[in-house]
C-alpha cells in the first residue's frame, strides 16, 4: 500500500519535471518566450545595460546562432536610441552610440529570428520617430487600477521599496523589448500623497530596477499637493511660495531619482484641481511647473482632456478651444498630452484637430491600451489598427519640411499609452491583450509599421513558429477592431455605452447628471434621422480642422463613410454611396460585427491542439462571451433604434431576439 502510494507520488514527480506545470508558461513569459538558447554572445566593456542585453541574446537564440558582438561605436546617424545589426565575417555585430540604443539592437535581432528570420542575414537599422515612448498607469495608491481589468496594480506599494519583486525585471525587460523608454507609475486622477517622501523612495527602488533597460519613471501630480502636503492655503501657480514648494519638491525627487522624468498633470478636468481654479491658466499651470524640474533636465506632460459643463453645446470642441489659443505660450520643457480623438478613447474617433494645429507647442498623443470601450479584457479586439489609423492620419496642416502635409506621428515629441497591465498571470487579461501592449510599443518606436506586420511578429513569437497559427491569429486580430466598431455603432456613432463602467450597450440614456454623458447627447437619433452635426448648420467642430480636411467634412457625401455619423446628422433615408438607405447599412453592420466575432471563433477552433491548451481554451471561452455579447449589443441596439424610426429591419434579418 505504502509502496504503491510512494510510486505513484514519485510518478507524478517524474511526470511534473519532464511536462513542466500544467498551465502555460508562456502567458507570463509575454511575447519574450521561454529561456531555450545558449549563443555565443561577447561584451566590450562591464556596462550593466550591455551585459543585460547579452543575457537576453543568449536566453533567446540558439547555440547555432553565429557569435555576436556588442559594441557602442560612434554613428551620428544612429542617434542616441537607433541601433545597427549587421553580419560582419562571421559574426554579426550590434552597434548604437548608447548602452540602450545596443539593447534595443539585441531585442531587434531576437525579434528577427523569433519571427522567422535568418540570424546569418539579419541586417537590421532603426530610429525611433517619436522620441518618449511611455506607458501611463492609471494605477492608485490603494493597488485598484482605473479602467483596469488585469488584476490589481503590478506595483506593490506595501512592500516597496524593500522587496523588489522580480516581476518588475520581467516588466522591464519586456518594455525594453519594445523600446519603451518611460512608464508613469500612478492615475492621473492622482493622491498628493504619491509625491511623499515615502512614495518617492518606493518610485525610487522601481527606477533602480527600470534604469538598466532604459526606462525612466514618472509620477502624475496633484495640481493641489503644496495644499495637501505643504500645508499651504493656494495652489494657485502665480503664488511665489507655491512655486517654491514645487521647486522643493522637485530636488527631493531628483535627489532620489537623478533620471526623474517628470510630471504627469490632468488639471481641472473631471473635478481635478489645476490652475483655473485660480483664474490661471493652463500655460501659468504648466510653466510653473516646467520651471522646478527644468534644473534636472525633467518635462512636464500636460493632459489636453478637458470638458466643462459650462458648455455643453459639443464637447468635442472644448479642448480645442482651451488649448489652441495658448500655442506659443508653453515653456519648451512642456508637452501637452493630447488624446487620440476629441472625446474618449472611442473604438472609432476622427483624429483631435489640435494635431498640428499647435506648431510652436511639444505635443502627446494619448491612446488607451486597455479596453475601457472595447469589452475589457474579455473582447478580441486588437488596437494595432487603431493607434497606426490615428498615428498615419495626415493633419491636412503643411509645415516647412513638410510640404506634402504632416501626418499625426508628424507632430509628436511623445506617445502615451495607457497601460493595460496588472497583476493577472498573463499580466493583461487575455493572450491577445498582450499584443495591444507590444503594437503600442512597436507603433511609438515607428508610426509607419503596418499593423498586420506587428500581429505576424507578436503573434509569431507568442504562438511559436507554426504557420498556421499566425496567418489565422494574425488575421483574426486584423479583423477584430472593426468587428467591435460594427457591433457596437458603426459610421462614427460613439459614446453608446452603458455608465459609468461602459461595458456593453445603453444607446437609450438620457438621465445622467451632465448631459454630454449621456449616449443620446451623442447619436441625437430621432424619428427622422440620426447623427451629430458637427458641420456649420451645427456645432462647427469642423472648423477645427485644416481648411482642406474641414472642407472634406463638411459635406456627407465627401466625408469618409467610417466617420459619417460622427460629423452629420442624416435623415434614415439618407442615401450611402452603393444606394442602400442609411438604415439598413447601419443594421447590416450590426449584423456584420456578430458574424465576425463568430468567424474569429470559428478560425480559432482550428488552432485547437496548436497552441498550449490553456491558452486555448481561455481565447475560445472569451470568443463564446464576445459572441454572447456582440449579439447583446446588436439587438437591443436595433431594438432601440427601430424603437424611434419604427422602420423594418432589413430583408433577411431576424427580429431582435
Ligand atoms: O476615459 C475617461 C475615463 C476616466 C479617466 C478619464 C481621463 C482617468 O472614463 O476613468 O480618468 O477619461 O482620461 O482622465
Amino acid at each position: 500500500m505504502f509502496r504503491t502510494l510512494r510510486r505513484m507520488a514519485v510518478g507524478l514527480l517524474l511526470a511534473m519535471a519532464v511536462a513542466g506545470p500544467a498551465h502555460a508558461d508562456d502567458g507570463y513569459r509575454l511575447w519574450l518566450g521561454s529561456a531555450g538558447g545558449n549563443a555565443s554572445v561577447t561584451v566590450e566593456g562591464n556596462s550593466p545595460t550591455l551585459i543585460l542585453a547579452a543575457d537576453e541574446l543568449r536566453r533567446a537564440l540558439p547555440a547555432n546562432t553565429p557569435p555576436i558582438r556588442l559594441a557602442r561605436v560612434k554613428d551620428a546617424g544612429l542617434g542616441n536610441e537607433g541601433y545597427a545589426v549587421r553580419r560582419s565575417g562571421s559574426t554579426l555585430v550590434i552597434n548604437g552610440q548608447t548602452d540602450v540604443a545596443v539593447l534595443y539592437g539585441a531585442f531587434a535581432l531576437i525579434r528577427h529570428v523569433r519571427s522567422g528570420g535568418d540570424p546569418a542575414q539579419a541586417s537590421l537599422r532603426s530610429t525611433p520617430r517619436v522620441a518618449l515612448r511611455l506607458l501611463n498607469h492609471w494605477d492608485n495608491l490603494d493597488g485598484s487600477v482605473e479602467r483596469g481589468y488585469a488584476g490589481q496594480s503590478l506595483w506593490d506599494w506595501w512592500t516597496l521599496p524593500d522587496y523588489r519583486d522580480p516581476r518588475y525585471t520581467d516588466y522591464a525587460r519586456a518594455n525594453a523589448s519594445i523600446g519603451v523608454n518611460g512608464t508613469v507609475l500612478n492615475n492621473v486622477n492622482a493622491k498628493a500623497e504619491s509625491l511623499s517622501a515615502p512614495y518617492i523612495a518606493k518610485a525610487a527602488a522601481l527606477a533602480d530596477v527600470f534604469r538598466p533597460w532604459g526606462i525612466r519613471v514618472y509620477l502624475s501630480a496633484r495640481f493641489s499637493a503644496p495644499i495637501e502636503l505643504g500645508g499651504l492655503k493656494t495652489a494657485d501657480p502665480r503664488d511665489p511660495a507655491v512655486a517654491a514648494w514645487w521647486q522643493a519638491k522637485a530636488d527631493e525627487i531628483y535627489r532620489a531619482i537623478p533620471d526623474f522624468g517628470g510630471f504627469l498633470v490632468k488639471a481641472n478636468s473631471e473635478g481635478q484641481p489645476g490652475p483655473r481654479d485660480y483664474g490661471a491658466s493652463h500655460a501659468d499651470g504648466a510653466n510653473m511647473l516646467a520651471a522646478a524640474v527644468k534644473p534636472h533636465g525633467g518635462v512636464i506632460l500636460w493632459r489636453a482632456f478637458v470638458y466643462a459643463d459650462s458648455d455643453p453645446t459639443d464637447r468635442a470642441k472644448q479642448a480645442y478651444a482651451e488649448f489652441q489659443p495658448l500655442d506659443g505660450q508653453f515653456a519648451s520643457n512642456v508637452i501637452v498630452q493630447v488624446k487620440n480623438g476629441p472625446i474618449d478613447f472611442q473604438p472609432r474617433e476622427p483624429v483631435h484637430p489640435l494635431f498640428g494645429a499647435m506648431p510652436r507647442t511639444r505635443l502627446a498623443a494619448e491612446f488607451q491600451i486597455t479596453k475601457e470601450y472595447l469589452g475589457f479584457a474579455t473582447h478580441l479586439a486588437y488596437l494595432g489598427p487603431l493607434f497606426a489609423e490615428a498615428l498615419d492620419t495626415p493633419t491636412g496642416h503643411v509645415t516647412q519640411g513638410n510640404e506634402a502635409g504632416q501626418t499625426v506621428a508628424d507632430t509628436l515629441t511623445a506617445v502615451s499609452g495607457v497601460s493595460n497591465i496588472g497583476r493577472d498571470r498573463d499580466w493583461t487579461g487575455s493572450t491577445f491583450n498582450q499584443a495591444n501592449w507590444y503594437a503600442f510599443g512597436r507603433l511609438a518606436w515607428d508610426p509607419t509599421l503596418p499593423a498586420q506586420a506587428i500581429a505576424r511578429e507578436w503573434a509569431a513569437q507568442t504562438f511559436g513558429p507554426d504557420a498556421r497559427v499566425i496567418d489565422t491569429a494574425s488575421a483574426m486580430m486584423m479583423r477584430s477592431r472593426e468587428a467591435v466598431v460594427d457591433y457596437t455603432g458603426a459610421f462614427g456613432l460613439a459614446h453608446l455605452f452603458s455608465s459609468d463602467h461602459h461595458y456593453g450597450p445603453g444607446p437609450w440614456i438620457d438621465d445622467l447628471k451632465r448631459p454630454e454623458w449621456n449616449p443620446v447627447y451623442y447619436h441625437r437619433a430621432d424619428r427622422n434621422g440620426i447623427g451629430f452635426d458637427r458641420t456649420r448648420t451645427g456645432s462647427n467642430a469642423i472648423a477645427q480642422y485644416a481648411p482642406a480636411i474641414a472642407a472634406r467634412l463638411a459635406r456627407p457625401e465627401t466625408t469618409p463613410p467610417e466617420l459619417l455619423l460622427w460629423f452629420h446628422h442624416l435623415p434614415w433615408e439618407w442615401r450611402m454611396a452603393d444606394g442602400r438607405t442609411l438604415w439598413e447599412a447601419l443594421a447590416r453592420r450590426y449584423d456584420r460585427g456578430v458574424a465576425e466575432v463568430m468567424a474569429m471563433r470559428r478560425d480559432w477552433a482550428t488552432l485547437k491542439g496548436r497552441v498550449d491548451p490553456e491558452r486555448w481554451a481561455k481565447a475560445d471561452t472569451y470568443l463564446a462571451i464576445q459572441t454572447r455579447e456582440a449579439k447583446w449589443w446588436r439587438d437591443s441596439s436595433l431594438a432601440y433604434w427601430t424603437s424611434l424610426n419604427g422602420l423594418p429591419l432589413p430583408q433577411g434579418m431576424a427580429a431582435p431576439e
